[in-house]
């Protein structure tokens, strides 16, 4: 496995310079986030941006996320130019030295979550998802801000969006989902870039949208999609993991015995009736069992990227949600201790 960790470029507090400084880190895993999504990155941002990760002795292969836009989920005419942009964005990644893009497929909203500071026991902060509060949210209202989430929506479009999602199906997401892999896995394999698709968190219908990545039967009909390494997995299992149907286990086991996992989000989470809390990455703090996980993974030969997800905030650190330094460090030498281990043991 190779050692990787997000960066939110040059604004993050988070400096590469401090990433540099956890043991076994080798990769950066960041992205362009000044582009409008749905448009062609530059090419002299992308160099800018390889300079500057490579200037600090880490390797530009990750790119998370070029985001697809929403004309292409709901299967508007106007998709056709989206996914050429898609396309060439592809290429010019490719061609600057990135082996894996990470993506999601969600309607409207990536991540989400109902809360971003909750006070654990311990006095650390986590990210977490109470359902009696989320039946309380009303995206529309244009008070909502969450994580992750195109900000770039006001009141109106937002509604808009919503409406034209009002008669999208399930199946409508999985054809378009379709459309989309067999127009860009081609350039994928053409530019060596795998293409790692990442679950839908939490992996259940928010606000009446549809979601499909939710599930090991739907991972199956992903992938079978368009039948090709290109087109694999992130595997997160803190998304697929909240929800007690999916055995992660068995989950990783299954797909990097296919060669389908190019990439892991390796996190921790304490599952509840309906909700979850974040939790620190160590198996006991949570309901994941992160050994045997990571053991399937070793089992099966895993040589892809795998970063520790979302940190809770401790030592009174402040930043971005879910990803400050101290917690994410302590997840990555957690899962360190872990591999080194397996290394020693599992032959
Ligand atoms: C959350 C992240 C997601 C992820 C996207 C991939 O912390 O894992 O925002 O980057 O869903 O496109």
């Amino acid at each position: 496995m190779k050692m990787s960790f997000r960066w939110y470029g040059t604004d993050d507090a988070v400096t590469l310079a401090k990433i540099k400084q956890i043991p076994n880190m080798s990769t950066i895993v960041t992205a362009i986030y000044d582009v409008p999504v749905g448009e062609v990155w530059s090419k002299e941002s992308i160099q800018a941006l390889k300079k500057e990760v490579e200037d600090s002795g880490l390797l530009f292969e990750v790119i998370e996320s070029v985001p697809v836009h929403e004309d292409i989920k709901l299967g508007k005419p106007s998709r056709e130019q989206y996914i050429e942009n898609y396309k060439e964005n592809i290429r010019r990644l490719g061609a600057a030295g990135i082996r894996c893009i990470c993506y999601n497929f969600m309607p409207v909203f990536d991540w989400t979550r109902t809360q971003l500071d909750k006070e654990l026991p311990d006095g650390s902060n986590a990210l977490v998802y109470y359902p009696e509060q989320i039946a309380k949210m009303d995206p529309l209202t244009g008070e909502l801000s969450l994580p992750g989430w195109d900000a770039s929506y006001t009141k109106e479009t937002l509604k808009a969006v919503f409406d034209e999602y009002a008669s999208i199906t399930e199946e409508d997401l999985w054809n378009n989902l379709q459309y989309f892999l067999q127009e860009i896995i081609p350039v994928a394999e053409e530019c060596d870039v795998k293409m790692a698709i990442h679950q839908d968190d939490p992996p259940w219908s928010i606000f009446g949208l549809p979601r499909i990545i939710t599930c090991e039967e739907n991972l199956d009909r992903m992938l079978s999609l368009v039948d090709s390494p290109y087109n694999g997995l992130t595997l997160c299992f803190g998304s697929l993991g909240v929800s007690p149907k999916n055995d992660m286990v068995h989950i990783a086991d299954k797909y990097s015995a296919m060669g389908r996992i190019h990439f892991v989000h390796a996190r921790n989470v304490k599952i509840l009736d309906g909700g979850f809390e974040e939790a620190a990455h160590y198996s006991p703090c949570g309901s994941l069992d992160m050994v045997e996980i990571l053991r399937k993974l070793h089992k099966n030969g895993f040589d892809g990227y795998i970063r520790p997800d979302h940190g809770r905030m401790i030592w009174g650190e402040t930043g971005r949600a879910g990803y400050g330094l101290f917690d994410r460090a302590l997840g990555a030498t957690y899962i360190n201790g872990i591999w080194e281990t397996l290394d020693k043991t599992d032959r």
